[in-house]
C-alpha cells in the first residue's frame, strides 16, 4: 500500500468521510487511491475558496471536519480566507495539502513555497509528513487535533513521494482529546453577579451557548434572574426560530452597537470574547460595551460551555421553563424590496428544519426579527469577515446536513469572489436556495467611507460601484447548471422562493433591490 492509500483509509478511520478538493500532480496519487477505497465523498470545487469554505460549511452542520484537498503553496493560499473564516468559526477542518517531493524541494521548482508558514497563520496544528509509513498516524493525529474544543484547523502537508512511495500504514482513530470544564470558581463568580441582579447585567453568548441546548439553558437562567441574553456579532451557528429563545447579536455598526449595549454593567462570557469594534475608527469607542462594566467568565470558548450552563442554572436553583414564544409567524411582504419584506417572505416561508447560510452584509441587518417566528432553523454567519464566504458555506452545508434546505442571504459584490460555488451545487444537486441581493453596490463601503471621515470624489465612488457593466445572475447562474429568476417586488420574491422550495436542487433568485 502507498502512502496515499494509507491516507485514505486512516481518515476514514477516524470518520471523515467528505473531501472538498482541488488536486494539481502532486495530488494524483491520493485521487487515484479514492478508487481503489470506496466511502469517501469527493467534492469538486473549482477554487480553492470554495474548497475551504464548503468544508467550514459542513463541519458546522455535521459537527466533524470535512478533509480539503489543495495543490502545493499557491493552492492552500487561495483557499487561505476561508481557512481564516473558519478559524474564527473554530471549525474543525483538516487540510491534505500536497507538495514538492522531499527530494525536489531544494531544486526551488516553479511551484515551491512556504507551505508551512502560509499554513501557520490559521492552523492550530501543522505537520509534513517525510515518509510513506508515517501518513496513516499523522492522519489520524490531524483529525484529533482539529476536533480538540472547540475546534480547530489541522493542515498536514503530503510530499509527494510520501503519498506515492509504497510501505504506508492505516492509523486506527485517536481518541477524542477532552473539554476542559469552566472551574468552580468561574461558575459561582456568575451566580453571585445574577444573584446580585439588578438592571445591566448581560448573558454574553458566544459557541456552543447558541446551540438549541445551550439556548434552553440560558433561557432559563435569563428567566429566573432577569438577565439579558446577547450573542456575539458574527456567529458558527445558531438555533433560532419558534420554541427557540431569540437572541439579538452586538450590532456591527459603532454608534447602533454602542446604543444596544448601552447600561451594561455586569458583562458574563459564555463561550464568547469581550466585543470589540470590527475597525477603529477617528474618534470612536474601540468596544461597545461601556468602559465600566465589570467582566466575568463563566466559560471560555475552549471549555465546555454548555455544561458550565447547566451548572449555572443549578446554582442558580433556575426552574424548567417553557419553550419561549416568539410570536405569530410573518405574512409574507408585499410592494417594494425591503429589508423588512424580504425578511418577511424568508420568514413566512423557510421550511423546518432549514439552514440559513447568511452573508446578506449591509441589507441583511435586521433580518432576525422577521424570521425569530420562523420554524426551528440554524443560521450560520460568515465570521471573519472575510467576504466571499457565504456561497461555499452554503455548499458544504447542504452536504453537512442532508434533507435540509438551505438559504443562502447572498450580497452580490461578496458572491463574486466565489460564484463557482454554484457550479459544485449543480453538479452535486445540492438543496440551496441563494437569495441574491442585487444592490449593484459595495453600500457597505459607502458607509464607511463616511465613517472614516473620508470625503470620496468619483474615482473613490466608482471603486464601489458595481454596475457598467450589470452582472446578470440568471444568465451566470445558468451557465454553471443552477436555474435562476429575476425579481424586483416581494409578491415576485414569494412566489419564487415557495418555488425553489418545492423543487429539488439549487435555486438562485435574483432580487434587484
Ligand atoms: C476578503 C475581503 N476583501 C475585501 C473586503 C472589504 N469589503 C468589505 S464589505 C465589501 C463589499 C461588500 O459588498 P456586497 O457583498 O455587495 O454587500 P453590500 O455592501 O452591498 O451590502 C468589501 C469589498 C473584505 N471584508 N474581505
Amino acid at each position: 500500500m502507498n502512502g496515499a492509500e494509507s491516507l485514505v483509509r486512516s481518515l476514514l478511520n477516524s470518520g471523515v468521510t467528505t473531501c472538498f478538493s482541488n488536486p494539481g500532480t502532486s495530488e494524483m496519487h491520493f485521487v487515484a487511491a479514492l478508487d481503489r477505497v470506496p466511502g469517501m465523498r469527493c467534492v469538486l470545487g473549482l477554487f480553492e475558496g470554495v474548497v475551504t469554505g464548503a468544508a467550514d460549511g459542513y463541519a458546522r452542520m455535521a459537527g466533524k471536519p470535512a478533509a480539503t484537498l489543495m495543490h502545493c503553496g499557491p493552492g492552500l493560499a487561495n483557499g487561505l480566507a476561508n481557512l481564516h473564516n473558519a478559524r474564527r468559526a473554530s471549525t474543525p477542518v483538516v487540510n491534505i495539502v500536497g507538495d514538492q517531493a522531499t527530494y525536489h524541494r531544494p531544486m526551488d521548482a516553479p511551484l515551491t513555497a512556504d507551505t508551512e508558514g502560509w499554513a501557520r497563520g490559521v492552523s492550530g496544528w501543522v505537520r509534513t509528513t517525510m515518509t510513506s509509513a508515517s501518513v496513516g498516524a499523522d492522519a489520524a493525529a490531524a483529525v484529533q487535533a482539529a476536533m480538540i474544543a472547540p475546534g480547530q484547523i489541522a493542515t498536514l502537508i503530503l510530499p509527494s513521494d510520501s503519498s506515492w512511495n509504497e510501505g504506508g500504514e492505516v492509523a486506527a482513530a485517536l481518541p477524542r482529546l477532552p473539554t476542559p470544564s469552566a472551574s468552580p470558581s468561574q461558575i459561582e463568580q456568575a451566580a453571585t453577579v445574577l444573584r446580585r441582579g439588578g438592571a445591566g447585567v448581560v448573558l454574553l453568548l458566544g459557541g456552543t451557548a447558541l446551540q438549541e441546548e445551550g439556548l434552553a439553558l440560558a433561557h432559563r437562567i435569563a428567566s429566573a434572574t432577569g438577565c439579558r441574553l446577547v450573542s456575539q456579532g458574527s456567529n458558527a451557528r445558531m438555533a433560532r426560530g419558534q420554541g427557540r429563545v431569540s437572541v439579538d447579536r452586538v450590532p456591527y455598526v459603532v454608534d447602533v452597537a454602542v446604543k444596544a449595549m448601552a447600561g451594561t454593567k455586569q458583562l458574563i462570557l459564555a463561550g464568547s470574547r469581550k466585543p470589540v469594534t470590527f475597525f477603529a475608527y477617528p474618534g470612536k469607542v474601540q468596544s461597545a460595551i461601556p468602559e465600566d462594566a465589570d467582566l466575568h467568565v463563566l466559560a471560555r470558548p475552549e471549555q465546555d460551555i454548555v455544561e458550565a450552563l447547566a451548572r449555572l442554572a443549578d446554582a442558580l436553583g433556575a426552574p424548567k421553563v417553557a419553550a419561549p414564544d416568539n410570536g405569530a409567524r410573518p405574512a409574507p411582504g408585499r410592494g417594494a424590496l425591503t429589508p423588512e419584506a424580504v425578511a418577511a417572505t424568508v420568514g413566512a416561508l423557510m421550511p423546518e428544519g432549514a439552514v440559513v447560510a447568511d452573508e446578506s452584509v449591509s441589507f441583511g441587518r435586521g433580518f432576525f426579527a422577521n424570521t425569530k417566528a420562523a420554524p426551528p432553523h440554524d443560521w450560520l454567519n460568515v465570521t471573519g469577515g472575510a467576504i466571499g464566504g457565504g456561497m461555499p458555506m452554503a455548499t458544504g452545508a447542504a452536504i453537512g446536513a442532508p434533507g435540509r434546505r438551505v438559504i443562502n442571504l447572498q450580497a452580490d459584490g461578496s458572491a463574486m469572489y466565489t460564484v463557482q460555488a454554484l457550479w459544485t451545487q449543480a453538479r452535486e444537486r445540492l438543496d440551496v436556495t441563494t437569495v441574491l441581493l442585487s444592490n449593484r453596490k459595495y453600500a457597505i463601503l459607502l458607509g464607511e467611507l463616511a465613517n472614516v471621515g473620508a470625503n470620496p470624489g468619483r474615482t473613490a465612488l466608482d471603486m464601489m460601484d458595481l454596475g457598467n457593466p450589470d452582472i446578470d445572475w440568471p444568465r451566470l447562474a445558468g451557465s454553471m447548471g443552477v436555474e435562476a429568476a429575476r425579481t424586483d417586488t416581494a409578491e415576485g420574491f414569494a412566489d419564487l422562493l415557495a418555488h425553489s422550495l418545492k423543487r429539488p436542487g439549487p435555486f438562485l433568485i435574483e432580487l434587484l433591490i
